[in-house]
């Protein structure tokens, strides 16, 4: 069954009406959300026509829908990828045999954290960027991060489904508290770092975008591969709308590069600045920070986590058909660690290593990003190459954290980061400066000095389309 039956109050293709208990249980969750999004999502703009894309259907061709509606009107549904027929688990202690319909008893706990922690990025996401609407710098813009928010809120809704139908009443209280935590709130924070960060200004917003949703593509990526079938479909399908996202930050930092070279071609004497341009060193300081706070995302590099949730099945590799040994029983996997203040070549056991496996896939991912960007300033003739910091440098989570390291990687001492990181993050004069190009342009096809227009428009739309009607 592909279709998605509107006629219900959530719209969903998992027959939802057949179920009563379950059905009650959201329509009772709905209105809690609705709460919630009025209170800690995009203030201000949820009685405004924005142009958005709404799933319709989970067929790969013609699964959206364009149209004008109020953000609190969007129809936040429940949709899974068919089921295959006989699927079977793909790697771990349980290769070989059928899928779990049910949530298998001995990993219920492991099964619900990894869940709440997915689930929990997802409001949290959508309350860091709640003001950034007030300061979009076109209409296209402001749609685009409407767009996210209101994607990012269905996929609460995916994991909220999940914990509703196959947890029971402990699932229901997750569910609750999903809504409780706030991002940046110091007695109730949202469960993982980067998720606290303020995201004040765009040019943070697109670096969100492009880094923070990647790590959510692979970490999804990684749990369609679970053996337990329903969460693995659900995230089947998250990923056709995270695609967006990363678009939205590569194309929206490469805007932004864009803008400034032409400048610096412009004005060859001139700091970018007198030009209300972002100077590109600038532009490098933020993706250091959003590029490392992502590289934390994915947990220690030595992780029994990790093990555990490799071997029971429920979490997998990135595209795990590519790998020839699903086992990964006997297998070692050499890694960098840090001991006694040295760098030293280690071998561990490969399930031990599965959050590094998922993250270098991530990072080669990143550097075909940083590699786009770099064309940008190629194609203007400037002569400046942007780079993905090392995966040492300012980690806060694993082997790194607690050590220093330059962008490049090179361990350096505690003295050496403090004297010299305003060279590689963003300091207190960036974010003023940034913060202070942050002025709204609302006017259909007008573009903030700060950013140069997109090269087409959303659903074959022209750029100056109404995409928000203020
Ligand atoms: N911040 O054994 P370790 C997305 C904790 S983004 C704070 O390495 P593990 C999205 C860890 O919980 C994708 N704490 O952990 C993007 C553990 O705590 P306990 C979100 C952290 O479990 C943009 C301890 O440190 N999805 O969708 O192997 C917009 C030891 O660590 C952090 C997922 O994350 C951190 N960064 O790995 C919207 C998938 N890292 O046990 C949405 C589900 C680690 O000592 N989550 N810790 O209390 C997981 O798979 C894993 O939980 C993690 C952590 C990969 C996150
Ligand atoms: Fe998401
Ligand atoms: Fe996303």
């Amino acid at each position: 069954m592909t279709g998605i039956d509107y006629s219900q109050k959530i719209p969903n293709n998992v027959d939802l009406k057949s179920d009563k208990r379950l059905q009650r249980a959201l329509e009772r969750w709905q209105p809690d959300y609705i709460e919630w999004w009025k209170e800690a999502g995009p203030t201000d703009f949820n009685a405004n026509d924005v142009y958005l894309r709404t799933a319709v259907s989970v067929d790969r061709d013609g699964w959206a829908h364009f149209d004008y509606v109020k953000m609190p009107d969007y129809r936040w549904g429940i949709f899974l990828t068919p089921s295959e027929e006989d699927r079977k688990i793909g790697f771990g202690d349980h290769y070989g045999e059928p899928a779990w319909q049910q949530v298998p008893g001995e990993y219920r706990g492991w099964l619900r954290r990894l869940i709440v922690t997915q689930a929990d990025t997802e409001p949290a996401s959508v309350e860091q960027q709640r003001l950034l609407a007030h300061t979009a710098p076109s209409l296209y813009d402001m749609r685009n991060l409407f767009q996210v928010n209101v994607e990012e809120g269905r996929h609460l809704w995916a994991m909220v489904y999940l914990l509703h139908s196959y947890f029971g009443k402990d699932g229901r209280e997750e569910a609750d508290e999903l809504l409780e935590r706030r991002s940046g709130n110091a007695d109730h924070p949202r469960i993982l770092t980067t998720f606290n960060e303020p995201c004040r200004d765009w040019l943070s917003f697109f670096c969100f975008t492009m880094f923070t949703d990647r790590d959510g593509k692979y970490q999804l990526l990684a749990l369609a591969e679970s053996g337990f079938d329903p969460l693995a479909r659900t995230c089947r399908f998250m990923l056709t709308e995270e695609a967006y996202h990363m678009f939205v930050g590569q194309t929206g930092v490469a805007r932004v590069v864009r803008r400034t070279c032409e400048v610096m071609n412009e004005f060859p004497d001139a700091d970018p600045r007198e030009h209300g341009a972002i100077p590109l060193d600038v532009i490098q300081r933020y993706v250091n920070f959003w590029a490392s706070s992502s590289l934390d995302l994915f947990g220690a590099e030595v992780s029994s986590n990790s093990a555990n949730f490799f071997s029971a099945g429920l979490k997998g590799r990135a595209h795990e058909e590519k790998f020839e040994d699903h086992l990964a029983q006997d297998a070692e996997f050499e890694l960098e660690r840090w001991k006694d203040d040295q760098l030293v070549r280690e071998r561990v056991p490969l399930r031990n290593a599965m959050n590094e496996v998922l993250r270098e896939a991530y990072i080669a991912d990143n550097q075909k990003g940083v590699e786009y960007w770099n064309r940008e300033c190629e194609k203007a003739g400037i002569d400046f190459r942007f780079t993905y910091p090392n995966r040492r440098f300012h980690r806060t989570i694993g082997e790194f954290a607690g050590a220093h390291f330059d962008p490049e990687g090179n361990p350096i001492d505690e003295r050496t980061f403090a004297e010299r990181q305003h060279e590689w993050l963003p300091t207190e004069k960036d974010r003023d400066y940034v913060e202070s190009l942050m002025k709204p342009v609302t006017e259909p096809g007008k573009f903030a000095a700060w950013i140069a227009p997109p090269l087409r428009g959303i659903n074959g739309q022209p750029i100056e389309f109404e995409y928000v009607r203020l």
